[in-house]
């Protein structure tokens, strides 16, 4: 009687996208036991076991306590039978046999350092590693062909894989904010991606650009790119996303950067789409087709039932189409 007292089971619901996830949250331990275990399973391309991880940390994430015993993970959503042998390893142990034996492995090592590589993808990299790569100096010793991405992303390997800083972030901020105000006045950027969530560090620096009269923005991005060459600052570009800036306060560092052009009926829904979690992001899908028949993108949401594309000029107005609670970007951090 004394243990079903104790034993408060959590409650979470079954979306990510219904749950209010800050960055910090009260179980990192277990939460990074199955990222870790998401991460390896993502660079095998095995992206459904990636899924299922990443899942399953975000029930995690959301708890309100930290978690104890496994009695208290009763009845909560997403916990496969693999993430809770991983959770009780590390209830138990302290750590998780499988976590810890993957992050050893030369295979998980060498697609770190392999998919580290700008233009690489876990394809590639498995491809390389069966042939014995898994070093810089082993693919640069094999004589294999690079393509222009992957050659600049080797060239500038170590800047590229260091965390850029909200404070680099908010520097290139101001560059792409003149550069895009130069070519076209009245134009806005918006920061999004894991900066807009508040993380302090991120893989790359992410902005939305749009104009409040629509049809302003179109072929904008060639300008904004043509300036930045102009400027120096651009590195290296790959279709319109995807690019590379140089700061020139310090121009031994690359900094990876994503400009996303959107119309302004769509900026809300880039917005949304472009703030994340990626994983946040999936789940708002799934909610959609699953669970309201609509389907959202970057761009639109379209009602299945309605045969209509639903308007939207806020995030609010979009999550309340979705009959979904308002999560702020803050707290999409599934
Ligand atoms: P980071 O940069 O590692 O700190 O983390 P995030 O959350 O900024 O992730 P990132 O930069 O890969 O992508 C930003 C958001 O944009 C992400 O949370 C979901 C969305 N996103 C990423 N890639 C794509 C894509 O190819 N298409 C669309 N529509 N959205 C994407
Ligand atoms: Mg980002």
């Amino acid at each position: 009687q004394i243990n079903e007292a104790e034993v408060v089971a959590f409650s979470v619901p079954s979306y990510a996208c219904q749950r209010r996830i800050a960055l910090d949250h009260h179980n990192t331990v277990l939460a990074d036991a199955l990222s870790l275990l998401a991460e390896n399973a993502e660079l095998s391309d095995e992206d459904g076991r990636g899924v299922a991880f990443r899942r399953a940390a975000a029930v995690l994430k959301a708890l309100p306590r930290q978690v104890t015993s496994m009695a208290q993970l009763k009845g909560l959503p997403c916990l496969g039978g693999h993430s809770l042998r991983v959770i009780k390893d590390v209830l138990d142990n302290g750590a998780s046999d499988e976590v810890e034996s993957t992050k050893r492995s030369e295979r998980y090592k060498a697609l770190k350092v392999l998919t580290g590589i700008f233009g690489v993808g876990a394809k590639t990299a498995a491809r390389w590693i069966s042939e014995g790569i898994h070093t810089l100096q082993q693919l640069q010793a094999s004589g294999h062909t690079l393509n222009r991405a992957q050659q600049a992303g080797l060239e500038h390997y170590d800047d590229l894989n260091q965390p850029v800083t909200k404070a680099e972030a908010d520097a290139i901020g101001e560059i792409v904010e003149k550069a895009v105000v130069s070519v076209l006045p009245g134009a806005q950027v918006t920061l999004t991606g894991g900066f807009r969530r508040g993380k302090l560090a991120g893989h790359d620096v992410d902005f939305l650009i749009t104009h409040p009269e629509e049809g302003r923005e179109e072929g904008l991005m060639p300008k904004v790119v043509s300036w930045l060459v102009k400027q120096g600052f651009l590195l290296y570009q790959k279709t319109t996303r995807n690019s590379y800036l140089e700061s020139k306060d310090d121009p031994q560092s690359a900094v990876r950067v994503d400009l996303v052009v959107s119309p302004v009926s769509q900026f809300a829904f880039a917005l949304l789409g472009w703030t994340g979690s990626k994983l946040f992001e999936r789940e708002l899908r799934r909610w959609a087709g699953y669970e309201k028949a609509m389907s959202l993108s970057s761009h639109a949401l379209y009602d299945n039932n309605q045969g209509r594309y639903l308007r939207a000029a806020s995030e609010e107005e979009i999550f309340a189409h979705l009959g979904l609670e308002y999560i702020p970007p803050s707290e999409r951090n599934a």
